[in-house]
């Protein structure tokens, strides 16, 4: 919805790209992110002092007056992007230069079409993130620790076509065969969905186990995009990578005075709509985030 007048309301926190744990090509497909910038940021979390090609770390900010250190730690706010090398006021704030959603007569309309194209600040977040268990508190499957018995009877619960042999499949597949061939873990649950793919499991036994499996440890899964309420931008950045959930994770306003305002923009994505209706992601809506 487009209007004129200011208004506010909740937006899902997922429905925007995790600054902690965006890569670089994610952040490069930002409207209005420069190269340089998406580095700086990769650079300004990472815990290393190895510069990301075009990136920054303290020996650039070391030279800046006045000098200061490259954090070296996640972000904790959006806001710290205004510390980074190359985030200027035009790729962070875009058209709207007092964050308040309204294109104003003294903001300039860069692209001269009339509507607000805002900076990337509203399309950040630091804070999303959905339970790593169900929601009785009862462990998920985590398919890169789990022993070949336990991803049989697993599949085999869950009514999958030859247990037995996609079990070993998959151990194989995130084991590897050493020495030889060397383990390799699920990276996220696309990168689990692909290798099922490959070894033949049908759609519809993977969407019978998708809500119940994790490739990770820890209480919580980070900065995944809930492809229903993403942006349009944000669509396009999570279509090459592992950035799938359904239900909202985190409804809190909690990134800055833009995400209030991000609700002018909050008609799910057409593409979002197509994904599910073509039945790529067999995810049953509001199982994870109704958790949250
Ligand atoms: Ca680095
Ligand atoms: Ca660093
Ligand atoms: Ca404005
Ligand atoms: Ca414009």
């Amino acid at each position: 919805m487009l209007t004129d007048e200011p208004f506010f309301s909740l937006v899902d926190g997922a429905s925007k790209l995790n600054l902690n744990t965006a890569t670089v090509a994610m952040l490069q497909m930002l409207p209005r992110m420069t190269p340089e910038l998406a580095a700086a940021i990769v650079d300004w979390k990472d815990s290393d002092d190895n510069v990301t090609p075009s990136g920054a770390e303290s020996d650039t900010y070391s030279r800046l007056r006045p000098p200061y250190k490259c954090k070296n730690a996640p972000f904790e706010t959006v806001d710290e992007l205004r510390l980074l090398y190359g985030a200027d006021m035009d790729v962070l704030l875009g058209e709207d230069a007092n964050r308040n959603g309204v294109l104003d007569p003294n903001e300039n309309d860069d692209n001269r079409d009339g509507q607000l194209e805002p900076g990337i600040l509203d399309y950040v977040t630091v804070y999303s993130r959905e339970p790593n268990f169900h929601s009785d508190g009862t462990q998920l499957t985590n398919v890169n620790t789990a022993t070949q018995l336990d991803l049989q009877s697993f599949l085999q619960d869950y009514g999958v076509v030859s247990p037995a042999t996609r079990a070993q499949q998959i151990y194989s597949s995130v084991h590897g065969d050493p020495p030889n061939i060397p383990p390799n873990p699920c990276a996220g649950i696309l990168d689990f969905y692909l290798r099922c793919q490959t070894i033949g499991m049908s759609k519809e036994d993977f969407s019978k186990i998708c809500n119940d499996v994790t490739t990770t440890s820890g209480p919580f899964v980070r900065g995944r995009v809930n492809v229903n309420t993403a942006t349009s931008a944000a669509t396009r950045i999570t279509q090459p990578f592992e950035i799938i959930t359904v239900a909202p994770s985190e409804l809190r306003g909690r990134d800055g005075p833009g995400s209030a305002q991000t609700a002018f923009r909050s008609a799910p994505p057409r593409q979002a709509r197509r994904r599910r209706a073509g039945g790529r992601w067999q995810f049953d809506s509001g199982e994870e985030g109704s958790e949250a």
